[in-house]
């Protein structure tokens, strides 16, 4: 049988590329043209450790082929993007446009899992996207026969910590919400071919809520830290050596204070609870204010500093900042919605002071923050005035004591944590 995966981004190529190690035929699809030409060129346009081997090694068996245009297949799994609008709002439109790409090439005994996170409803809005196309076709709808049903649809969502994605496709366990039980028993039956995890069954608006829960869950508790951090800074007390000691208490795990939340999953998926129940999800909703708000709250200690060397006498375009590490979490390359970028971009347009940024992931500035220059650690610190730790690198590791004594650090992560 064969296995089209629609959206070949950070789940969807690696999903591909495990089905494909496994000698199963798959048509990836994407709207991306230089995407398509790279896979099949057995070239990956991402970054994840061990993806460009599979990957590679997928294409010269001929498991694997990119096409920007839908195939028939016997399973369609889509892994578009699910991102929200300005006002929180959920934009489903890429679900939507891949739903009606496959929708001409569905035959009698297809399923179509969506595995984008996405708002409670969206698996059964699919099924309407998929229906109107297809009037000719019986989906599973309440009311219908098991025996009547031509089009399976489930919903799976991957819950993969970018870094690992990989072995968590295959370790971890997985979520199957199938719209009735004979969606989920076949919707299983493709997962087997590669998940060695638990394979767990529910209906798809629970299997949605499951993923947007997990994701919150971790937002509300980095919130929890970050609100500490703001706490403890008020009341002159260490908030790394606080947190130390209260994590001895057997049942206390707080989690870490940063300079705010990024990535593309748990700054965006808690907007889709709030937005369906804004009324009930006040500690959600207010998690994401509190997570968002830091950033502010680092600039706003940059721009105390900066103050505390002009009331001292020093011109402020004399005044040299370090910004040290702008990927959105530790020990990776990816820069999306990372709070450090944030930090740097309204920095670089609010001061006059000069500005270093450290990033030893990367070897180019991203195309918003095109006219700075990228140091070493060493040369930073060298010249810096005000050094001002974002990220978690390991590079970073030892820089408390190679700083001169009248350098001032502004520690946003706890860098000698361990
Ligand atoms: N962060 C903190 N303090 C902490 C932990 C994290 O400030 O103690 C920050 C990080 O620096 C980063 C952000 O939170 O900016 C998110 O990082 P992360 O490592 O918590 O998560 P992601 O976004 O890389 O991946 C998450 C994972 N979800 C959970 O752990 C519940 C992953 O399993 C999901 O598959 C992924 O979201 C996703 O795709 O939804």
């Amino acid at each position: 049988s064969t296995v089209s995966v629609i959206g070949l981004g950070y789940i969807g190529l690696p999903t591909a590329a495990m089905f494909a190690s496994r000698k199963v035929k798959v048509i990836g699809i994407d709207i991306n043209q230089h995407a398509v030409d790279t896979i099949n060129q057995g070239k990956i346009h991402i970054v994840e450790p061990e993806l460009d081997m599979v990957v590679h090694a997928a294409v010269a068996e001929g498991f694997l082929r990119a096409s920007t245009k839908a195939e028939p297949a016997d399973a369609f799994l889509i892994a578009v993007p699910t991102p929200f609008k300005d006002d929180h709002e959920p934009d489903l439109s890429y679900v939507r446009s891949a739903a009606e790409s496959i929708a001409p090439v569905l035959k009698k005994g297809d399923i179509v899992i969506l595995e984008s996170t996405s708002p409670v409803g969206t698996t059964e809005q699919m099924l309407q996207w998929l229906a109107a196309t297809r009037p000719d076709l019986c989906f599973p709808t309440e009311g219908a026969a098991t025996t009547d049903i031509d089009v399976n649809i489930a919903y799976c969502p991957e819950r993969v910590l970018p870094g690992h994605v990989i072995r968590e496709l295959v370790e971890n366990d997985r979520i199957i919400g199938g719209l009735s039980e004979a969606c989920s028993k076949k919707a299983a039956d493709i997962y087997r071919v590669f998940v060695t995890g638990e394979l767990l069954f529910t209906n798809a608006r629970t299997a949605e809520m499951a993923k947007l829960t997990e994701n919150s869950f971790r937002d509300v508790n980095i919130a929890f830290a970050n609100e500490l951090s703001l706490i403890s800074d008020k009341l002159d007390i260490n908030v790394w050596e606080l947190i130390k000691l209260a994590n001895h208490h057997p049942r206390v795990n707080i989690l870490q204070p940063g300079c705010g939340v990024g990535g593309h999953c748990i700054a965006v998926d808690p907007w889709f609870i709030v937005d369906k129940t804004p009324d009930e999800a006040r500690m959600i909703r207010t998690a994401r204010e509190v997570n968002d708000h830091k950033p502010e709250w680092v600039l706003g200690k940059i721009n105390a500093a900066i103050a505390a060397l002009t009331a001292a006498g020093r011109e402020e375009a004399s005044i040299t900042v370090a910004l040290m590490g702008l990927a959105f979490k530790p020990n990776i390359d990816d820069l999306r919605e990372s709070p450090a970028v944030q930090i740097a971009k309204q920095f670089a347009t609010a001061t006059q002071s000069k500005l270093i940024l450290v990033e030893p992931n990367i070897e180019i500035p991203p195309a918003h923050l095109a006219d700075q220059k990228l140091a070493s650690v060493e040369d930073a610190i060298a010249v810096a005035d005000v050094v001002v730790l974002l990220v978690k690198h390991r590079e970073f590791a030892t820089i408390k004591e190679k700083l001169s004594s009248n350098t001032i650090l502004i520690d946003a992560i706890g860098i000698d944590v361990a």
